[in-house]
């Protein structure tokens, strides 16, 4: 086991409140006396950056969400001159504007810090050659783990995204041992290493994959795939990036570093959850100097999970993203999460792990789902031959699962686009009726 920064992962929980309303205070006062919007937001509350005499007092401050970072573009919820911003990211988004976030060269120290820290935490050391095969750019991912990397002394390979034989040849040549990238991208690099016959040739040991949501089940098939323990890795640009939380050796939730984030999981009222239910995860920063949020309603679903953890540290623990608030999928009046699919699929042979969902609603308006999966080579072969038996057995499972009639769709290895970055798992086509 190894720490990066022990001082803060072994803390008690004692100090650590004391800290973390230490920075707490701090951080209310810079964005109430440099941002307008959170001044505003601050008194329509009644609340000013003195009330906060303790942690619990962190629920009289307001909520902020995605569409006061929209309505601030570019530049307006920084807390610092643009002359000490030393670096921006933006996301994409779905719709409208992207949202763009800055850091000061202090907010790059301590990410490379968090990334550090988190890659100490799975095994990660100086002598781990480490592809990183995230898009960099404005994207947060690349640039957040490559300064992590740098800074714990792995060899970094900056390989990006896209050129997926290039990527593998690389791997060989470089031996590499560590493998970032988004799950979907993992699971693409490990086919096309099959098809090329390369498996073998690899010297993998570890693998950390994040930016969207993967299941438990994607976990065992690409520790099989690659030969590697695979670590989830959870983050998003408004809190700074990747880096946020991560699983440890023991595979069982992800640490958040809590001196770094004040974290609540709250109910859709905005009340906090009894321990171990689900609700949405909601995040404070302590201790950044340009880009401050405060209570960021994440829409990321989890559960928080007893503090002890086997590998020693005593920060807050999440589960993995069970879903998002606003992706959860209602369908016929009932909720699914595109991750309960995957975990069905996962399980069933002689079909792929790529999937889409497809919204429509009928002549008679109910919502229809239908789920497309990729048949494997091995569906053409013994007593899977018999297509209509697959397709019956995906029905039923997924409708024992999600308690809804979906229709299934089998369609051949490779019609399903493979993404280098976050995978599209969701075509609704129901406002366009
Ligand atoms: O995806 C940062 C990141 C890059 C994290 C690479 C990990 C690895 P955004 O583009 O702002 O930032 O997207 C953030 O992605 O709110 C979640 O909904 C989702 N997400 C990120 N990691 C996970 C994960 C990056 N491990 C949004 N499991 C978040 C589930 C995840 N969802």
């Amino acid at each position: 086991m190894s720490y990066w920064q022990p001082e803060y992962e072994t803390m008690d929980r004692d100090s650590l409140k004391e800290l973390q309303l230490k920075r707490l205070k701090k951080t209310a006062a810079a964005v109430y006396n440099n941002v307008a919007f959170y001044q505003q937001k601050f008194s329509e509350a009644g609340v000013k950056p003195d009330d906060l005499k303790s942690l619990e007092d962190a629920s009289k401050l307001p909520f902020t969400r995605k569409p006061d970072l929209r309505a601030n573009y570019p530049f307006g919820l920084f807390a610092v001159p643009n002359k000490d911003v030393v670096r921006i990211h933006a996301s994409s988004g779905t719709s409208g504007k992207p949202t763009v976030v800055g850091y000061t060269a202090n907010d790059i120290d301590m990410w490379a810090d968090m990334m550090a820290r988190d890659l100490a935490m799975v095994g990660v050391g100086s002598e781990d050659v480490f592809q990183n095969s995230l898009n960099y750019g404005l994207f947060t991912g690349g640039m957040g783990f490559h300064n992590g990397i740098e800074r714990l002394g792995a060899m970094a390979i900056p390989a990006a995204t896209g050129n997926t034989a290039r990527q593998l040849e690389m791997m060989q040549d470089f031996g590499v041992t560590v493998l970032n990238c988004t799950p979907s991208y993992a699971l693409y690099l490990a086919e096309t290493a099959e098809e090329l016959d390369v498996t073998d040739k690899l010297s993998l040991r570890i693998g950390t994959f994040g930016g969207e949501p993967w299941s438990s089940s994607t976990r065992k098939e690409l520790e099989n795939a690659l030969g590697i323990k695979a670590y989830d890795s959870y983050g998003l640009s408004e809190l700074i990036g990747p880096g946020v939380a991560f699983e440890c050796e023991e595979q069982d939730g992800l640490h958040i570093w809590d001196d770094h984030f004040l974290i609540e999981v709250l109910d859709p009222e905005g009340e906090p959850v009894a321990e171990g239910e689900k609700g949405e995860l909601v995040l404070t920063s302590l201790t950044k100097e340009a880009f401050p949020v405060i209570r960021y309603r994440t829409g990321d679903i989890t559960r928080l999970l007893e503090p002890e953890c086997g590998c020693g540290r005593t920060t807050t623990r999440i589960s993995r993203i069970l879903g998002r608030a606003d992706d959860m999928l209602i369908v016929r009046g009932i909720n699914v999460f595109p991750s309960q699919i995957e975990d069905v699929l996962v399980g069933i042979n002689g079909i792929t792990d790529q999937f889409q969902i497809v919204l429509d609603r009928n002549q008679r308006r109910m919502d229809e789902i239908t789920v497309r999966v990729e048949l494997a080579d091995i569906a053409f072969t013994g007593e899977l031959k018999d297509l209509a038996t697959t397709k019956k057995k995906v029905e039923n499972e997924l409708k024992s699962v999600l308690n809804i009639r979906t229709n299934v769709e089998l369609v051949e290895k490779g019609t399903i686009p493979r993404t280098t970055g976050k995978a599209q798992r969701v075509i609704d086509r129901r406002e366009a009726i």
